[in-house]
């Protein structure tokens, strides 16, 4: 897939809404919409990854379909978008096999895949032993206008302003990159640690932002003004406790963000006031850098040795991968709680409860009542 390149104006006095990592997540695309009240007097930008990760994959292509029929909206195309574009354009049998049995891991993580949807729609149920080979030509015909949507995906979109791409770009100079392989544009991993900087912000997804946080988990939008680069992705999907992001901008001109967020987590009130940890002490065992030794391994909670710090991590959390120990995203960091805050719940274990507070991820330690939902949206 060549790299292509749409340029667009973006009109005074319009709102531009931008997210990214929808993956397998209309639900919460229509409810951030609905959240944000995005209206045809404004502009979404969806920068890519639609599919995969979540159960709704086919359904967030058509919404995004269906959003672009009837509203000014540009979708970007995704490094996993691509990937399944091209599995399902494959007419070799070891990859269209290769995609099944991806997608019969994937419901196990994610609890559905693009293909799993598809082969139910047209009335097979996959399973490890489906003849893949034979009903290819039967999902083709079926979705030729979700295939032939994915293959016309755009790889950058430049306003006055921006530039968003799904990874990242190696230099602002967009014409060169015109024509040449899309697929580093799509997966820059770890985009913010290339240390580039540009003119233009690049406002990109594909990579957590949370990633990037310094010393607990942070699931809002890196907004770095400096090196104007912007990292949308909220880790939907991805992680159990991922969230979508949207940023509000007043219009195509103002580098003024507002956030608005989507959460599928259960929701608490806590009833008690908790004074939080220092910030730049706490630490964050974080998904890119997640070996560690363990200490003392007990039956809800165990200590492992991360950087030389000692601290306390769900025992579910720890894993083994190559004869190494890991712990997948954990934090001891503790939120500042008030009486009455609104707090997400990740994990609840017996002496208290791992949530998100305004996107923050910490412990929480005090009594708390279930609420229902956050809000009808
Ligand atoms: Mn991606």
């Amino acid at each position: 897939m060549k790299t292509t390149l749409q340029r667009v104006s973006l009109p005074p006095h319009r709102r531009v809404l931008i997210t990214s990592d929808i993956h397998g997540h209309a639900d919460g695309l229509r409810a951030i919409l609905k959240k944000a009240r995005f209206t045809q007097d404004d502009i979404l930008i969806i920068v890519g990854d639609l599919v995969e990760k979540g159960p709704q994959s086919l359904e967030t292509i058509r919404l995004a379909m269906e959003l672009q029929k009837e509203y000014t909206a540009y979708v970007l195309m995704g490094n996993v978008d691509l990937w399944r574009w091209e599995y399902l354009q494959s007419d070799d049998p070891a990859q269209q096999r290769e995609m099944r049995d991806y997608s019969l891991r994937a419901m196990e993580w994610w609890g559905g895949s693009l293909l799993h949807e598809m082969c139910a729609e047209i009335g097979v149920s996959l399973q490890a032993d489906t003849d893949i080979e034979a009903l290819f030509p039967a999902i083709r015909r079926h979705f030729a206008k979700e295939i032939a949507y994915l293959s016309n995906l755009p790889t950058i979109l430049e306003t006055e302003k921006y530039i968003f791409v799904h990874g990242g770009i190696p230099h602002e100079r967009l014409d060169e990159l015109v024509g040449t392989d899309a697929f580093p544009l799509l997966k820059f991993d770890d985009f913010y640690h290339s240390g580039l900087s540009f003119q233009k912000y690049v406002i990109v997804g594909h990579w957590p932002a949370v990633l990037y946080s310094p010393s607990f988990p942070d699931f809002r939008p890196l907004i770095d003004r400096q090196r104007r680069v912007v990292f949308l992705d909220g880790a939907c999907g991805v992680k159990y406790e991922g969230q979508l992001n949207l940023l509000i901008l007043p219009d195509g001109q103002s580098e003024d963000f507002q956030l608005v967020t989507w959460d599928h987590l259960p929701v608490l009130k806590a009833l008690d006031a908790q004074a939080g940890s220092p910030p730049q002490e706490a630490t964050y065992i974080r998904w890119s850098d997640r070996w560690v030794t363990i200490a003392r391994r007990g039956e809800e909670m165990s200590d492992v040795m991360y950087h030389g710090k000692r601290i306390a991590v769900p025992t579910q959390y720890l894993g083994r991968e190559n004869g190494r120990d890991y712990c997948r995203d954990a934090t001891d960091y503790v939120l500042p709680v008030s009486p009455g805050d609104e707090l997400l719940l990740i994990l609840q274990c017996s002496h208290g409860c791992f949530v998100k507070k305004d996107s923050i991820a910490g412990w929480y330690y005090g009594k708390y009542e279930m609420k229902t939902e956050v809000e009808s949206i």
